[in-house]
């Protein structure tokens, strides 16, 4: 794979509304868009999900920039390779920095799969010709709200409604929202918002029916997790604890979980989500696939490691509409019924459109190769 040249851009996207965690509240998306220009003239895109704050993850996008300029570039300047698998080896001196790694080898598996005219999930060894998805409602100021949003995306036919939790906002609005909707499938996401002090508290979430709670205790546990598993009839799922193949192999050999979110960025690339993917598959720990409020580009790779057969779960990569007004990409990510239509085009096979992307440009460098 010859590279000519890299460009790093710095997107700026406003978000329709005001995103809320137990954690954050983004009101844009900003993000390092990379596009790896080969000889053959064809370009591979990828977005890295690092935010401009470290309160999700301690990259930031600053931090990726230096990360990607300084070492994983120069890395890719040195050895060229023959395959995107190449990279997890070749980016394992530089430690961590699993966003900055993947945003690179994102970018490389989609110009290895437009340079053989395949599309990047069948590049990837997925089946699926649809994905199911959900939507992740985040904290909003009002029950009402809440109701509302779950209504209307219900009506969407969105297959899974998450709710972002945290003291204060957990039980009541559970209660509003199972009361309202008895059938759905519905779950949490607690971003880390409790301790094992909270035990008995979270016990209360069974009540609920509920596929799943993402995240409850903290962002670097496997060991609380396991004794909560352990306390919980409803089956936790973990996000932000799982960075590597390594963290998955230990938290399933801990009981620390029963499902695992699995997102590009965190875990370091496509290469690395296959391997957790098929690790979970062999225990029989179903996967689905998280979001970061990913533009086009991004949501593009969510899409396609999505249509790996253990992706059981349906995942967070609703329509690009209900972030923005308009995305990056041609077409952008739409929904219907709560399912993707998985591309055939080569490559991510939601193309990039120059013009957008140029338009949210706020700054961006090439790297000659
Ligand atoms: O914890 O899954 C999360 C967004 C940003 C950071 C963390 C999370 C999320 C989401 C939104 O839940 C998922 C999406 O719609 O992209
Ligand atoms: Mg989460």
């Amino acid at each position: 794979m010859e590279i000519q040249h890299i460009i790093l851009r710095h997107v700026k996207m406003e978000l329709l509304e005001p995103f809320t965690t137990s954690i954050f509240t983004e009101t844009h998306k900003e993000f390092i868009l990379v596009e790896i220009l080969g000889k053959n003239g064809l370009s591979g895109w990828a977005e890295s999900v690092a935010s401009p704050e470290p309160y999700y993850k301690e990259e930031t996008l600053k931090t990726n920039w230096h990360i990607m300029e300084d070492y994983l570039i120069p890395l890719l300047l040195q050895h060229p390779v023959s395959h995107p698998s190449e990279l997890q080896k070749l980016f394992e001196p530089i430690r961590g920095n699993s966003m900055a790694k993947a945003a690179l080898e994102g970018a490389m598996w989609d110009l290895y799969a437009r340079s053989n005219n395949e599309p990047l999930w069948k590049a990837l060894g997925g089946t699926k010709e649809t994905i199911d998805v959900g939507v992740s409602l985040g904290i909003k100021d009002s029950e009402y709200e809440l109701l509302k949003a779950v209504e209307k995306n219900c009506e969407e036919g969105y297959k899974r409604i998450k709710l972002k939790v945290k003291p204060g906002w957990d039980l009541d609005i559970l209660k509003a929202v199972r009361t309202r909707f008895p059938d759905i499938s519905l779950m949490a996401d607690a971003n880390s918002a409790y301790t094992l002090g909270d035990i008995d508290h979270l016990k209360a979430f069974d009540e609920f029916n509920l596929t799943m709670i993402e995240q409850p205790l903290a962002y670097d546990d496997i060991i609380d997790h396991a004794k909560l598993q352990r306390e919980l009839q409803t089956p936790l799922c973990l996000d932000e604890s799982i960075y590597t193949f390594d963290d998955a192999r230990h938290a399933i050999a801990l009981g620390s979980c029963k499902i695992i979110n699995i997102k590009i960025g965190r875990v370091g690339g496509l290469y690395e989500s296959k391997q957790i993917h098929d690790l979970c598959k062999e225990h029989g720990i179903p996967v689905w696939c998280g979001g970061m409020l990913e533009a086009g580009v991004g949501r593009a790779h969510n899409v396609a490691i999505t249509t790996l057969d253990n992706f059981t779960l349906p995942g967070d990569t609703s329509a690009s509409s209900r972030y923005f007004s308009s995305d990056i990409t041609d077409p952008a990510i739409t929904v219907e019924n709560g399912v993707i239509t998985v591309p055939t085009t080569p490559g991510i096979g939601f193309e990039p459109n120059r013009k957008r992307i140029e338009e949210r440009t706020h700054y961006s460098k090439l790297y000659k190769f």
